[in-house]
């Protein structure tokens, strides 16, 4: 008998879906923490601020007005990480020294007019108008034949550089695929290939089967803390039907993705009573014309909040020069945020 035991002794899992270790360190989660400490974000803020760049009727920095929108509103990012025209042109000396020129568009997407809601405030109509929105994007951008790679976004909160409090995601599209759905279009390939089977069917099942880890479901999507997550509270979204994008989805499966969308960020904002924040976003199928069958539609959220509103942690140290690392484990997340009500605290009392 070996005597290892996941809840106690520490161990490196497994990432399938990036090909990477995570180190799990379960009981090093009672250690005392004298470093820094967050002051809990401000809550209050008016419907309408006169001051603020997403507003509706307001006036952006680069001098354009948005509209009077009433649900959702998207428009080219003013500041944009990525453009459209680019030379198309490289360095290589050596394999050492190597670039190469991207080109892209980015775009920022309004979820409400309303600048004091956030996605768990909102409905789940609203929700799904964000949702249409998402498709829209996806199919127009993903079209372009200079786009190959379509990248749907959330920050939410400063902690997280949010520049704005007015609930908002952004989109990013480009030339090439990015790193991280790279690394899972790799394992997901591998896995197909072998199988004929994505991955992320099969480790749905798993999931399904041990009811260790999952947080919530419908009828089209499961919410779990992956068996191999690294942000404490991190989670994993995944389509029940193993489709490539969201373009796939039928009108149930939309209203679906709303529904889950809504009451998982519920969940999150109860967890420590404040506005949760994270990075979150939808990973699917490069726009290369391929059909990519070993992809399946997820999203991730990421949030960085560890034991409290103002504990969070950092990928420091061992995790720059190692792996990346969590002390609570995944299973005790998932317990917490199983455990969390749905309806909002703000609704309560
Ligand atoms: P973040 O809060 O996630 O950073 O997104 C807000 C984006 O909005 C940011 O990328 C853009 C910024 O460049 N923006 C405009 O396009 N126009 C503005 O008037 C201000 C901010
Ligand atoms: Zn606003």
């Amino acid at each position: 008998m070996s005597g290892f035991d996941t809840t106690e002794h520490p161990h490196r899992r497994f990432n399938a879906l990036k090909g990477e270790w995570v180190l799990v360190s379960p009981h090093r989660s009672k250690r005392p923490w004298q470093g820094q400490q967050e002051a809990p974000e401000g809550e209050q803020r008016p419907a309408y601020d006169p001051s603020c760049y997403l507003c509706p009727g307001n006036t952006r920095a680069n001098g354009e007005i948005n509209p009077a929108y009433d649900s959702t509103f998207v428009f080219t990012n003013d500041f944009a990480a990525l453009q459209e025209q680019v030379p198309v042109g490289g360095v290589n000396e050596g394999g050492l020294l190597r670039a190469e020129a991207e080109s892209g568009v980015c775009r920022v997407i309004c979820f409400s007019p309303r600048h004091d809601l956030t996605l768990p405030e909102m409905t789940t109509p609203a929700i799904r108008q964000v949702v249409d929105l998402w498709v829209d994007e996806f199919r127009t951008l993903g079209a372009r034949p200079d786009i190959n790679y379509v990248q749907i976004f959330e920050n939410k909160g400063q902690m997280m550089g949010c520049s704005n409090p007015h609930p908002h995601g952004q989109i990013w599209a480009q030339r090439t695929v990015p790193m991280e759905p790279a690394k899972e279009s790799t394992e997901q390939l591998a896995y197909f290939q072998q199988h004929q089977r994505t991955l992320l069917a099969d480790y749905l099942a798993i999931e399904l089967e041990k009811q260790e880890r999952i947080v919530i479901e419908n009828a089209h999507f499961v919410v779990l803390v992956p068996f191999w997550a690294v942000w404490p509270f991190e989670t994993l979204l995944i389509a029940r039907r193993p489709v490539q994008d969201i373009t796939q989805l039928t009108d149930e499966e939309r209203e679906a993705l709303a529904d889950i969308i809504r009451r998982l960020t519920i969940r999150y904002d109860n967890l420590f009573q404040i506005s949760f924040p994270y990075s979150a976003g939808l990973h699917q199928r490069p726009t290369d014309g391929e059909d990519h069958p070993e992809w399946h539609l997820h999203m991730h959220f990421y949030p960085p909040l560890l034991r409290s509103a103002t504990v969070r942690k950092f990928m420091v140290g061992y995790e720059m020069l190692g792996d990346p690392q969590r002390d609570i484990t995944p299973e005790f997340s998932a317990g917490r945020l199983r455990d969390m009500s749905e309806v909002h605290y703000k609704q309560v009392q």
